[in-house]
């Protein structure tokens, strides 16, 4: 399998951290800059996103939920990271749309001029201001021991905040609680999230076990 990815998409952090959890090591990393739609990419993935991952049969999934999915599908069931219950699926929605939300407020101020006030930049921190306001009862430290387990909404939660605390340092400050950010400390700490870190993925291993090094 490869995926493709770049270094500092939330989204593609979400299916390394995955991965890495999971214990699967047989994906090539494909380094590339989705915005200038390379012709690798576009093969296989019309949208030109990443995360994309090529499967063996030469097709792809995008989003990176569904490739989350595919993974967890692929590993044994004993690892800690697990797919959502019904139950988790209200939290893994304020996750997943923190992340979209956040990018999607990020991304416009690169692309639109006098973004600040773009309406969907208004509309973007508007939601993740009211998101945080929440989010401290919807949001997890990770587990103490590896049996208890952790699900794919705890992990987009975290990552949403991590991307947040790098790409919008002042709007998390303003607006999460420090009982949020202590947790979101102790993610921080797991060897999968400081191996896929932005900083660290400047270095662009091949492999996920050259990641690991
Ligand atoms: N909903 C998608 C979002 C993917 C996405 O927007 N990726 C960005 C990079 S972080 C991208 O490839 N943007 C290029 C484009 O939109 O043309 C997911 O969960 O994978």
């Amino acid at each position: 399998m490869q995926l493709y990815l770049n270094d500092t998409s939330p989204f593609a952090r979400l299916v390394l951290v995955t991965a890495l959890e999971a214990g699967i090591e047989d994906i090539r990393l494909r380094w590339v800059d989705p915005w200038k739609s390379p012709d690798s990419l576009i093969a296989i993935n019309p949208f030109s996103t990443v995360p994309t991952l090529e499967l063996e049969s030469g097709q792809a999934i995008f989003e990176s939920l569904f490739i989350c999915q595919h993974l967890l599908g692929l590993c044994q069931k004993n690892v800690a990271i697990k797919l959502c219950s019904v139950d988790d699926l209200p939290r893994l929605s304020v996750g997943k749309t923190l992340m979209e939300m956040s990018f999607r407020s990020v991304v416009l101020q690169r692309f639109v001029a006098q973004a600040e006030s773009c309406e969907l930049v208004v509309r973007s921190k508007a939601g993740i201001g009211r998101a945080l306001a929440g989010i401290d009862g919807v949001f997890h430290a990770p587990p103490e021991d590896e049996a208890s387990g952790f699900s794919m909404a705890d992990l987009c939660l975290a990552l949403a905040l991590s991307y947040m605390r790098f790409r919008m340092p002042e709007l998390i400050k303003e607006k999460a609680t420090d009982n949020t950010l202590a947790k979101l400390e102790f993610w921080e700490k797991m060897p999968s999230f400081e191996w896929t870190s932005p900083q660290a993925l400047k270095a662009k291993p091949e492999t996920l076990v050259e990641l690991r090094e």
